[in-house]
Parts: C-alpha cells; sequence; structure tokens
C-alpha cells in the first residue's frame, strides 16, 4: 500500500474520522503501511487520517533511553477514547502533516485509554510524559484538530506568516 503524508492546510486534515468496524487484512495492511512511512518520515507518532484514511487508527512509538524506537515499543491503537485525564503540562510539539513547525502546546499530564488492538481486543492503558502527550496528540487528529489549533490567536497568526514564506521557499528550490 503505497502511503503520502497530507500536509497542512489539506483540508483533509480536518475531517472526523470515522470508527474502525471490519479487523480484516486491509486493516493490517494500513497499520504496516503507517508504520513504514512512520520510520520512513522520523515520526514517532502517525494517525491514519495523515496518510488520507479517515478512519480511527494511530500509532505510536516513542523513543527509549538511547533514542531507538525498536518495533516492540509499538503501539497501534484503533477507536481510541480517554476515559480519564488530569494535570497540565506543555511541550513543544511537531508533526509530519506540519513540517518543521514546533509549538508549545498544553496538554494534560496524566491519561487512561480505552482503544482497540489489531485484532479487535480490548485494551486499557495508562500514560504520563511524552507517551501521554503523543497520544492526546494523535487522538485530536481523529477529531480533525491539529496542534496549530490549540494556538493563542497571535501565535497562529504568526505561525501562518511564517509557514506560508517557508511553503513558498520550499516551492522555489524545487524549481
Ligand atoms: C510529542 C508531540 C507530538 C507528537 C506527535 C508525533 N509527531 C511527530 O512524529 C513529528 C515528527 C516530525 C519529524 C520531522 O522530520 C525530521 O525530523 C526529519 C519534522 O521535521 C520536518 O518536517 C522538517 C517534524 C516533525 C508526539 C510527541
Ligand atoms: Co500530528
Amino acid at each position: 500500500m503505497k502511503l503520502t503524508i497530507v500536509e497542512y492546510p489539506d483540508k483533509r486534515l480536518k475531517e472526523r474520522s470515522k470508527a474502525v468496524e471490519k479487523f480484516d487484512s486491509e486493516l493490517h495492511r494500513l497499520l504496516d503501511a503507517m508504520y513504514d512511512m512512520m520510520i520512513k518520515s522520523n515520526g514517532i507518532g502517525l494517525a491514519a487520517v495523515q496518510v488520507g484514511h479517515a478512519k480511527q487508527v494511530l500509532i505510536l512509538n516513542i523513543p527509549d533511553d538511547n533514542d531507538g524506537q525498536p518495533i516492540d515499543n509499538l503501539i497501534e491503537m484503533i477507536n481510541p477514547t480517554i476515559i480519564q485525564a488530569s494535570g497540565e503540562t506543555t511541550y513543544q510539539e511537531g508533526c509530519l502533516s506540519v513540517p518543521s513547525f514546533y509549538e508549545d502546546v498544553n496538554r494534560y499530564e496524566k491519561i487512561a485509554v480505552t482503544y482497540q488492538d489489531r485484532n479487535s481486543i480490548a485494551k486499557t492503558i495508562e500514560a504520563d510524559g511524552l507517551l501521554s502527550i503523543a497520544i492526546q496528540h494523535e487522538i485530536d487528529h481523529l477529531k480533525g484538530i491539529l496542534f496549530i489549533d490549540k494556538l493563542s490567536y497571535s501565535r497562529r497568526k504568526k505561525f501562518e506568516k511564517e509557514y506560508k514564506r517557508v511553503q513558498k521557499e520550499k516551492k522555489i528550490s524545487k524549481e
């Protein structure tokens, strides 16, 4: 399955993802292709809507203490829901759909999430630290929300100006 990353301001990123009902080989092929794309792009998290599939599917592979990303640490979440959230934290987030930009975003510090794995088995995970932030970032994608939607009015204005400038430069350098 060939995938490409959908980049802001593509309207597909605003779509609300649909719940997965079939846990079949097509879903498994999507998950495998998303993993390849995430690793190839140096990402640590990816939602299916970022590769043009508006399904409630996300993957996460948080680097370990040696900055490695062993596949054993891969988490695949289908139809996730945050069931508990507490505390506050701020982290400078980045997103493969908003290349080259990093912004401080406020999130819950600790969360508990229910989801299904690729075989439809129900799971619950409690997360804090980077994993908690990454899960919240990816679940936002499933609702059509990007991290830049969480910025203050003035920071968003600044971002839009800078993003347009960088996109224009990229276009010129490709010509
Ligand atoms: C904390 C905050 C946000 C997340 C969501 C997952 N985000 C990513 O995986 C971001 C990846 C990313 C990779 C980039 O590419 C390279 O570093 C080569 C990148 O830079 C460019 O696009 C130039 C930006 C973002 C998880 C945890
Ligand atoms: Co993202």
